[in-house]
C-alpha cells in the first residue's frame, strides 16, 4: 500500500516518516510527482487547511494521502499566528524571521502570560470511485514561549517552545523525545490507528448498511445474508459486547447498580431507557461501547477470507466509520411507519418514544 504526504516542509516529511514508517506501507511525497500542483492555503482553520491539501493530493495521483497543518496558538497573542505560523513575518519568512517576530510582541510579557499550544490536525483521504472520502484528527502539545531560542534540534518554532513539564525547548531535546509528546505525534497516533485498519482492510469491499431505529434495516442484512455474503451485525456484537465482566462493571459504575438485575446480567431494556432519556448519558454509553463493539467488528472483519462485507449499524457516520466504507446504504420508511415498529418492537411508552428518535442525525441527514 501508498500513502502520499501532501506536504513540502521537509522537516514535517522527517518527523512523519519516523512515527508511520514501521507500519510497512511505501511513504511518497511530492518529489514522487515532480508535477505536484502548488496548493493555496487559503482555508480559515487549519482543519480546512489540511483538509484541502491532502485532497489535492488524492486528487493529483489517485492514492490515499495524508497532510498535516499545524501552528503555534500563544494566548496573550490571542491565538496568533495559528493559521499564519509558516509565514507570520511575511509571505517568505525564514524560521529564523518568525521566531524574531514572535518573541519581540511577546517581549517583557511575564512567565505566567506566556501559555502557548502546538496544534496539528492531520487529514487522510482515501480515493473511493469517484469520491473522495476524509477523516480529521488532531493533536495538542501545551507549553509555553520562552524569551530567547534555545538549542538546535528541531524547525521552526521549536527554539522558541518549550512543552509542559520539561526545562528544555523542543529544539533542545532528541526527535525521539519530541516525538512521544508533541502535537504532530499525538495527531499521528490517531492516524496510524487509521491506517492499520486500512491496511488491514485490504481490497475488501465494505458496504455500510445503515438507518435510523426501526427502519428496517435487518430486513435488507437479512437479503444479503440469504444471498450468501458476510453480514456483520453490530447491534449482536454489541450485545456480547454486553455480556463482558469489565463492561459490566463500567457499566454500573457509570450508570448505578440498579442496570443489573439480580442475576448480575444486563438488562438491555433497562440501559436503553436511561440512555435515550438523557443526552449526556447516551454520550456516555457510546463512548464507552464503540471503541469495543469496532474492535470486534474488525477483528471479524479481518479474521475471514471474504470479498464483500456488510456491516450493519444505526450510527455509521455518527460513529465515523464512513470513512472506511466503500458504498453507504441508508434503509428509511415514513415517520408513521417507524413509530409503528417502535411501539410494537419494544416496550417503550408514547413519553419515551421522543428521547429514541432525537438520532445524532435525522433520516434526512443520512440520505443526503
Ligand atoms: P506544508 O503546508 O507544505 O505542510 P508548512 O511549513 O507551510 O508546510 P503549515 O502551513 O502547517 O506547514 O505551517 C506550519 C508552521 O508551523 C511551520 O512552518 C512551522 O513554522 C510551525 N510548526 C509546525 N509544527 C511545528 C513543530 O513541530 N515544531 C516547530 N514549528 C512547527
Amino acid at each position: 500500500m501508498e500513502l502520499v504526504l501532501a506536504t513540502r516542509n521537509p522537516d514535517k516529511i522527517r518527523e512523519i516518516k519516523k512515527v508511520l514508517g514501521d507500519l510497512g506501507i511505501e511513504i511518497l511525497t511530492f518529489e514522487d510527482f515532480p508535477q505536484f500542483p502548488k496548493i493555496k492555503e487559503d482555508g480559515s482553520t487549519l482543519r480546512e487547511n489540511a483538509l484541502l491539501k491532502a485532497k489535492e493530493a488524492t486528487k493529483f495521483t489517485g492514492k490515499l494521502s495524508l497532510a498535516d497543518d499545524s501552528g503555534l496558538e500563544v494566548e496573550w497573542l490571542g491565538g496568533a499566528p495559528g493559521i499564519y505560523s509558516s509565514r507570520f513575518a511575511g509571505e517568505n519568512a525564514s524560521y529564523e524571521d518568525n521566531n524574531r517576530k514572535l518573541l519581540s510582541l511577546l517581549k517583557n510579557v511575564p512567565e505566567p502570560k506566556r501559555k502557548a499550544t502546538f496544534r496539528c490536525v492531520i487529514a487522510i483521504c482515501r480515493p473511493v470511485g469517484s469520491r473522495i472520502k476524509d477523516k480529521l484528527v488532531e493533536g495538542v502539545c501545551q507549553g509555553k514561549s520562552t524569551t530567547h531560542p534555545r538549542g538546535k534540534g528541531g524547525f521552526g518554532y521549536d527554539p522558541v517552545f518549550q512543552p509542559e513539564g520539561l526545562d528544555k525547548t523542543f529544539a533542545e531535546i532528541p526527535l525521539e523525545e519530541k516525538n512521544k509528546i508533541s502535537h504532530r505525534a499525538r495527531a499521528l497516533n490517531k492516524a496510524r490507528e487509521i491506517l492499520q485498519q486500512i491496511i488491514k482492510k485490504k481490497n475488501k469491499i465494505l458496504i455500510g448498511l445503515t438507518g435510523n431505529i426501526c427502519t428496517g434495516k435487518s430486513t435488507v442484512a437479512d437479503y444479503y445474508e440469504k444471498w450468501g455474503v458476510k453480514v456483520i451485525k453490530a447491534d449482536e456484537i454489541g450485545h456480547k459486547v454486553l455480556e463482558r465482566e469489565d463492561v459490566k462493571a463500567a457499566l454500573s459504575q457509570a450508570f448505578g447498580k440498579e442496570i443489573l438485575n439480580f442475576q448480575d446480567r444486563i438488562l438491555r431494556e433497562r440501559i436503553r431507557k436511561v440512555a435515550f432519556s438523557d443526552h449526556d448519558k447516551l454520550k456516555k454509553l457510546n463512548a464507552l461501547l464503540h471503541p469495543l463493539i469496532k474492535e470486534e467488528i474488525w477483528r471479524i472483519l479481518t479474521g475471514g477470507n471474504y470479498k464483500i462485507v456488510v456491516i450493519e449499524a444505526a450510527l455509521i457516520f455518527e460513529a465515523g466509520w464512513d470513512f472506511f466504507m466503500d458504498k453507504i446504504i441508508v434503509v428509511y420508511c415514513s415517520r408513521e411507519k417507524q413509530l409503528e415498529r417502535i411501539k410494537k418492537k419494544t416496550n417503550l411508552s408514547f413519553e419515551e418514544i421522543p428521547g429514541i428518535l432525537r438520532a445524532p442525525l435525522s433520516q434526512e441527514e443520512k440520505i443526503k
